[in-house]
């Protein structure tokens, strides 16, 4: 049985244990049903605590249950949580750990709740595609104010117990939560039958119905497209509106229209694809993760300074490296600047950014790489300097040390040849900015041992990125893909489209940005530079859109102009731009034409799920997912869509090969459907099994 009973004198205990979360299956529904009637008709019992074996409360309704899409069996969480309204003793969550989604709401439903210092508590529903659906909307709001559930529930956050505390969710912080809550339960009986705090009105009643209609208008771009944030928002204002019964019976619809959505299905799909990537095919878990005790980071630039960041947000002390003094101190005073700004937007304390930033030294000198246990270097993306690198790691760490380049295309197997330790030797590429984005695509060489890759994927788990692990080619995952959608987008300009229009096909589909305005973002000298040493196909040619637009120096938004003009930071439509666009379309013979959305949207990302398929073949991915999960947690592709091979699965995998064969006689040999794509569409799905093998 999942539910541990026991009574310390006059209180019943009631344990959850049902791993790895304490999940909220049948077993454990059943289970609080028959423990709470058995507290209730004992005589001797005057209270119940509620917590969760192995150091947490559950984390929520059962994920895998929700998935399958059938019908719950009975008792369902509702009629748990119905049960404990009606339970005639006080009743007390002592929540150790976390307490997400159904388990927060299990314990918002109690009398009181008592946490650890460090637990943290939350309705995180939001991330799939959910809103809380037994009474969290309604509780929270109850307890907290519609302001501050707004905050909480849309976003989904993990609440760090002390914050939740001053929020009102909470009652108590002990470093004993289960003594507290016996305690308290006595007390609460003592002091006869009391209201449960979730049911008072006070916050919810006389509030602003501006605020709600504010909310929405400050976050319609936010929320584009998307369902579940915005049915949160409905039931939270519910609360503060409608009578009782009527609010939590619309909290409930919402739940259910929000459950059966697309939507839901695809962020569960990434809920679990991200927890699969962690996976490495061929690495069992008797492969011990090597000890990360200290690091090094090598290049004090932007992607340095931040990578030294999360090491020391993740309480790993770090030395980060530079050739001269100048170089060196600005990455420092750039680390310093990211902690002043975490401290003004209340994300860390002024204690928590002092811990951290006293983790960070800086040196020019190699002495520091004698006691690290991982190197990472992230200097300028130029392969001669890197080997140099490598060799110097080599010479300067101790033997056991792992050295991990953060280069975004260059082949790991060369810097490993550099180096004395290939099976050390491993990709850690970290995205722009490194303190900020989730992503980190750790990259196999030829020789990387399991012991180091455990290692690295490990590390990302502490870092609090999410990892996966791709093979060895020019690009990796996410970047090969992404050659073919900058080109593609000036193939269409070229062919009739504006900036402006295919950048809001992109925007409305769900990206934040659209390809051109990114270019701009990231410089077209830039992406110039880039495109130059690629070696293409003889049947293939570039679009000289983006070679002229350097040359004419409209590098973006750092010369204030690109494919845009830029105004106070926003953009603009830019005649120049056009005006170069269509003297391209001139001089190579092409009558420009209306271009469909449709056509843009097709054009940009089936060759992006064509590319994905041969990097599946290849085992460059391991599985459809972890191709789904970097393009979702790299190049801000909508999660509520799944990423791009699961979207492509659901939008019908022949039309995108209908698209590639439409575009192969003009585009290249290389568009033709891959052979992993025809099979799939033959299947009628990806079929991850197929791929989950050692690459
Ligand atoms: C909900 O509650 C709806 C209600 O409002 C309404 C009902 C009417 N169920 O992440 P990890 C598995 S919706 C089933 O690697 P960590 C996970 O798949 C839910 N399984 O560990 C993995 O399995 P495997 C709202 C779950 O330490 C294993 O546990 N709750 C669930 O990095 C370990 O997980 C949430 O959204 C679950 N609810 O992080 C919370 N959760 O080993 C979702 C996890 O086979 N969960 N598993 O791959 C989390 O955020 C993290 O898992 C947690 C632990 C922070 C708890």
């Amino acid at each position: 049985m999942p539910i541990h009973y026991r009574s310390d004198g006059d209180v019943a205990v009631l344990q959850i244990e049902h791993p790895p979360v304490n999940a909220l299956s049948l077993e454990v529904r059943r289970g609080l049903i028959e423990a709470l009637a058995r507290a209730a008709s004992d005589p001797a019992i005057r209270a119940a605590v509620i917590i969760g074996a192995g150091g947490s409360f559950p984390a929520g309704a059962d994920i895998r249950e929700i998935a399958s899409g059938a019908a719950l069996t009975p008792p369902i969480l509702l009629d748990v949580i119905g049960r404990l309204e009606t339970f005639e003793k006080p009743l007390v969550a002592a929540i150790e750990g976390v307490a997400l989604g159904g388990g927060f709401e299990l314990a918002l439903a109690c009398h009181a709740r008592i946490a650890a210092p460090g637990a943290r508590v939350g309705l995180p529903e939001v991330k799939l595609g959910l809103i809380p659906g037994a009474g969290g909307t309604q509780r929270f709001t109850r307890l907290a104010g519609p302001q501050a559930a707004l905050e909480a529930i849309t976003s989904g956050e993990h609440l760090p117990a002390a914050r939740a505390l001053a929020l009102g969710v909470l009652d108590a912080i002990a470093a004993e939560p289960l003594a507290q809550a016996i305690i308290w339960a006595r007390r609460l009986a003592d002091e006869g039958a009391v209201p449960r705090a979730s049911e008072r009105e006070e916050r919810t009643a006389g509030v602003d119905p501006g605020l709600f209609s504010a909310w929405r208008e400050a976050h319609a771009r936010k929320y584009r497209g998307q369902l579940a944030p915005g049915r949160i928002v409905d039931a939270i204002e519910a609360a503060c509106t409608r009578p009782r019964e009527e609010a939590f019976g619309l909290e409930r619809q919402y739940f259910l229209e929000c459950r059966d959505s697309p939507q839901r299905k695809a962020l569960m799909h990434l809920f679990h694809a991200e927890r699969e990537a962690r996976k490495i095919p061929g690495v069992g878990p008797d492969v011990e993760p090597a000890p990360i005790r200290r690091a090094a980071v090598l290049g004090a630039g932007t992607m340095g300074a931040g990578i030294a960041v999360c090491f020391a947000n993740a309480a790993i002390p770090v030395t980060l490296l530079d050739a001269t003094e100048a170089a060196l101190e600005r990455g420092l005073s750039r680390i310093r600047e990211l902690y002043r700004e975490s401290v003004e937007r209340g994300r860390l304390s002024a204690q928590q950014a002092e811990a951290a930033l006293g983790l960070i030294r800086g040196a020019t000198g190699d002495a520091p790489l004698g006691e690290v246990d991982i190197a990472i270097e992230a200097v300028f993306e130029d392969p001669a300097l890197k080997r140099e690198v490598f060799e110097r790691l080599d010479r300067n760490t101790p033997p056991h040390a792992i050295l991990a380049s953060n280069t975004s295309t260059l082949d790991i197997d060369r810097l490993a040849a550099a180096t004395g330790r290939p099976q050390q030797v491993v990709g850690t590429h970290f995205f722009s900015p490194a303190h900020v984005m989730k992503l980190m695509e750790n990259v196999r060489g030829t020789a990387s041992s399991p012991q180091t890759l455990a290692t690295v994927m490990a590390l990302a788990k502490r870092l609090g990125k999410i990892p996966v692990l791709a093979g060895n080619c020019d690009g990796f995952i996410g970047n090969r893909m992404l050659q073919y959608y900058g080109a593609e987008a000036e193939r269409l300009l070229e062919e009739g489209a504006t900036p402006e229009q295919v950048d809001a096909v992109i925007e409305s589909f769900g990206f934040a940005m659209g390809p051109l305005a990114m270019r701009d973002l990231s410089g077209n000298d830039v992406g110039w530079a880039i495109r130059r040493n690629r070696i293409l196909p003889p049947d293939e040619r570039w679009s000289p859109i983006l070679e002229r637009m350097a040359a004419e120096g409209r590098l973006g938004r750092k010369s204030g102009q690109g494919f845009y003009r830029y105004e106070g930071g926003r953009r603009r439509h830019n005649p120049e731009a056009l005006a170069l666009i269509e003297s391209v379309s001139r001089e190579l013979g092409i009558e420009r034409r209306a271009i469909s959305d449709a056509e843009i949207l097709t054009r940009l990302l089936h060759p992006l799920v064509n590319e994905g398929a041969k990097i599946l073949a290849e085992g460059i991915a391991s599985r459809p997912g972890d191709i789904d999960v970097v393009y979702v947690h790299g190049y801000g592709f909508p999660a509520y869509k799944g990423g791009p091979m699961y979207w492509a699965e659901q939008d019908g995998l022949e039309k995108v090969i209908a698209t590639l064969e439409r575009l192969a006689p003009s585009h290249g040999q290389r568009w033709q459907p891959a052979a992993r794509l025809l099979e799939a569409a033959r299947r009628g799905g990806w079929d991850a099994e197929a791929n989950a093998q050692p690459a």
